[in-house]
């Protein structure tokens, strides 16, 4: 199965590099200073703004020819969906496999794609080994450091930035209890945050989070936690806002002054996971909805400086985690199922060119 899939990537990676360098060829309309024309894409759109446009990639769907052709050619930017995570990559205590993360970047090199590596610490998706043990604090900090240093040289010069922590606060705006919380207390964000540090000193370094877009007790207590960082002199590059957002709770209040408010602690701001769901069926006004807010977001990064690209978590309907977690819900992506445009296509193209 591996090595099919290495194979069919190296396949996909020299196919593109045959067609003439499609990764290669935007960046020549951008950065000679000409306005993208008709048949920029995507990304060469958000370059000629100083932003990339990226879409999260899972690794299976590497695999599937067309949808990784058009993600290596659309897009500038991809993040491993599932790769990076701690039950990939350190599968038992000490051991480590990078193969699936790997398998990514090797794809995006290929495809003149850069990565944002996701995540070094979340609550979910961690190893079996790590959950079900008993740790001292003394232990699962060491666990912890080790994790976060092997993982981050790992990938130095490979990443351009890390989703240090992920998802570490309740909507209230306290602490998530994760068993990092809970053993060794909020000095953990600030320690991994050092540690990652120390393992590469140029990657970006960001906390990440959903439903914080707009303003709220979850992203005050971000602002609260990055100004403190900032203070304290713990490395803190970025603000990652997931962005999984569904029309039937309405568009997050105030999208623009929060990326604003973030950016003016001193940190990049990242759209990292965006997705806009429906209830299902998809009806046109719903996707003229859909369309109008994937424009208002796109407007609301284009607003602030720093705020630096926007990545969608995947870009089509053929691959989504949505319908597998929200009963009845899906056509999140611009693109529909069979890889053609949908109305928040061109509502982004309008948002990146206007
Ligand atoms: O896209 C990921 C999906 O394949 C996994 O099954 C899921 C497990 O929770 O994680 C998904 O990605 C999540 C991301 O890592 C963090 N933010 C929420 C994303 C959607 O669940």
């Amino acid at each position: 199965m591996r090595t099919t899939r290495v194979r069919s990537v190296a396949l996909a990676a020299a196919t593109a590099l045959l067609l003439g360098g499609l990764a290669a060829a935007p960046a020549a309309t951008a950065d000679s200073g000409k306005k993208p024309g008709a048949s920029a894409t995507l990304h060469d759109l958000a370059r000629a703004q100083g932003r990339y446009f990226g879409s999260a990639v899972d690794n299976p769907e590497l695999d599937d020819t067309p949808y990784a052709d058009l993600l290596g050619t659309e897009f500038g930017q991809t993040t491993p969906g599932n790769g990076m995570k701690w039950y990939a990559t350190e599968p038992q205590r000490g051991v480590f496999d990078f193969t699936a993360g790997d398998e990514i970047v090797d794809y995006a090199r290929a495809n003149g794609l850069k990565v944002r590596g996701h995540t070094l610490l979340w609550h979910s998706q961690l190893p079996d080994w790590l959950t079900s043990g008993t740790w001292s604090a003394d232990e699962l900090r060491s666990i912890l450091k080790n994790h976060i240093t092997t993982e981050v040289k790992h990938y130095r010069g490979k990443v351009f930035a890390w989703d240090v922590a992920n998802e570490i606060m309740n909507e209230d705006g306290t602490y998530r209890e994760n068993i990092f919380y809970k053993t060794l207390g909020p000095g953990y964000v600030a320690d991994a945050l050092r540690w990652a540090r120390a393992a590469d000193p140029k990657v970006k370094l960001y906390l990440n989070d959903y439903n914080v877009e707009g303003t709220g007790a979850k992203s005050d207590a971000y602002y609260t936690l990055i100004k403190q960082l900032k203070a304290d002199r713990v490395p803190i590059d970025g603000f990652g806002m997931q962005a999984h957002l569904a029309l039937q709770y309405g568009f997050p209040q105030q999208m623009r002054q929060n990326i604003k408010r973030f950016a003016g602690l001193g940190v990049d701001v990242a759209i990292t996971e965006l997705d806009i769901r429906m209830l299902l069926p998809a009806d046109a006004t719903e996707l003229a909805q859909q369309a109008d807010w994937y424009g208002q977001v796109t407007d609301a990064c284009l607003a602030v400086k720093r705020c630096v690209g926007i990545t969608l978590w995947g870009y089509s309907d053929r691959h989504s985690w949505i319908p597998a977690v929200f009963d009845g819900e899906g056509a999140a992506l611009p693109w529909d199922e069979n890889l053609q445009h949908k109305p928040a296509y061109d509502a982004i193209r309008k948002a990146l060119t206007d």
